[in-house]
């Protein structure tokens, strides 16, 4: 066999293709039933392999992805698309109990690819197991920064009404223009469909929260993200709060359904 090239980062996740395929299966037959008979996942992993496979993984183009996107277009309802930066973590923790609200990570295509790495090579008909490139090290548009820049693209593109973003107030800046967030959805947010853009500016504790003597919707790169969505006439909030606000515990605990259980 031929020699693969050698890059900085991990190589694909091992049984890559098994793994979308298992996770297409469980996304369209049981956490989205509805999607059942609209979603072919066979087509859709070849789809996703097809826009790798034979590749230079430093030249990956949107227009790898178009057959992908197309099969995996999914309706996300108005007022519940949520978008992090920094916050990952948090904010799948806390989705679980907003099983109505989606980020990327909650439609079907960012549920296959969260938390895989993959690439292909351009020698090789076959996926690179032992590196692929780094975007930070070896080059910026990486088979995998060119998926979620697409994917990003497309569900910030879709969302409308009230929208939600979370964003880290340890994290300098708290608004990074060069996030993913920063550099592709804020842009691609559509004025005419979408009305506010809600931030939420967590903190790890209450006590951190209030450590602070000044409020972190103050931070100037939070000024900057108002101005950016003041310009392109989408109103802005923000709201400095604990993370324990986003997580289970005392404070939130859910009342039981009077009626429903039989206790
Ligand atoms: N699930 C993901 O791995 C993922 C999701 C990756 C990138 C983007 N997203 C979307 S965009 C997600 O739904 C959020 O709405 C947005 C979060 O991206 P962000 O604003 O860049 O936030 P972050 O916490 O700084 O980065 C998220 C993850 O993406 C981290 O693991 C980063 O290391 C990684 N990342 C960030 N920029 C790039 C990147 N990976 C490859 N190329 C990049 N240019």
């Amino acid at each position: 066999t031929r020699q693969l090239k050698k890059w900085h980062g991990e190589g694909t996740t091992p049984h890559f293709h098994k793994k979308l395929l298992k996770r297409c299966y469980d996304y369209t037959q049981v956490l989205k039933p509805e999607l059942r008979s609209a979603k072919d996942c066979q087509k859709i992993v070849e789809a996703f392999m097809d826009a790798v496979l034979s590749k230079d993984p430093c030249r990956s183009t949107e227009e790898d992805y178009e057959p992908l996107m197309k099969l995996t277009d999914q309706t996300v309802p108005c007022d519940k698309t949520l978008f992090w930066s920094g916050t990952g973590e948090l904010v799948h923790q806390y989705i679980k109990s907003q099983p109505e609200m989606f980020t990327l990570e909650n439609t079907l295509l960012g549920y296959m690819a969260d938390g895989l790495k993959w690439c292909g090579d351009a020698g090789s008909s076959e996926m690179n197991y032992q590196s692929c490139p780094d975007w930070r090290k070896d080059c910026a548009r990486t088979t995998m920064s060119i998926f979620w820049d697409t994917a990003s693209k497309r569900f910030a593109g879709n969302a409308c009404g009230v929208v939600q973003v979370m964003l880290n107030a340890s994290r300098s800046p708290i608004f990074n223009e060069n996030s993913t967030f920063g550099r592709v959805e804020i842009h691609n947010l559509n004025p005419g469909k979408v009305s506010i853009l809600q931030a939420s500016v967590v903190h790890n504790s209450e006590e951190e929260k209030s450590h602070s003597s000044w409020d972190s919707c103050e931070d100037s790169s939070i000024k900057h993200l108002k101005l950016i969505l003041h310009r392109r006439g989408i109103k802005f909030t923000c709201q400095s709060t604990s993370s324990s606000r986003f997580l289970p515990g005392k404070a939130t605990a859910i009342l039981p359904c009077a009626g429903i259980f039989p206790w």
